[in-house]
């Protein structure tokens, strides 16, 4: 049985695995923008991640019978400054997302809560791709610098990314 507390942190994380995919879906919208659409369409996947991450988390608290509420979702911002800049805050706001789950895991831990802890361990191993591969893709991007082949490339690269269910796998 999961407690009051919990239930309540988990409403809270599960708006912000919405909220982030919200997030990506501006950063796609930027991208399109601004021609990259191999970045577009890398950054609608991360949508469709998100809203995977977040109807895991729904269908946890439905499971522990949890009195579910659904908080607004923030409005995000589309302008960003560059390829490298979205890109940037997009590790970012994943660095964010790994900390409010380390906490959680740290309150459920606390709690003795054995079920939500062993969910929320498959949010932390996921962040750590997560983290790793928008690192490498930063990584990339800062290596052509400004020349406009070697971001073609990259974005071409970025088109090439399919989506798996991560909830699935
Ligand atoms: Fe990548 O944030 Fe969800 O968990």
């Amino acid at each position: 049985m999961i407690s009051k507390n919990l239930q309540k942190e988990l409403i809270v994380q599960l708006n912000k695995e919405f909220h982030s995919a919200y997030i990506y879906l501006g950063m796609s919208a930027y991208c399109s923008k601004e021609g990259f659409n191999g970045a577009a369409s890398w950054f609608l996947i991360q949508y469709q991640e998100e809203v995977a991450h977040g109807m895991k988390m729904f269908k946890y608290l439905e499971d522990q019978g949890a009195e579910i509420t659904l908080p607004d979702i923030k409005s995000v911002k589309v302008e960003y400054k560059s390829l490298l800049d979205v890109f940037r805050k997009s590790l970012a706001h994943e660095q964010f997302m790994t900390k409010n789950l380390n906490n959680l895991s740290d309150i459920a831990m606390k709690e003795k809560d054995h079920a939500t802890y062993n969910l929320l361990q498959w949010y932390v191993t996921e962040q750590v791709e997560e983290e790793a591969t928008v690192g490498e893709i930063i990584d990339h991007i800062k290596l052509v610098g400004d020349n406009g082949y070697g971001l073609y490339t990259i974005d071409k690269e970025l088109a090439s990314r399919n989506f798996v269910d991560p909830t699935q796998e």
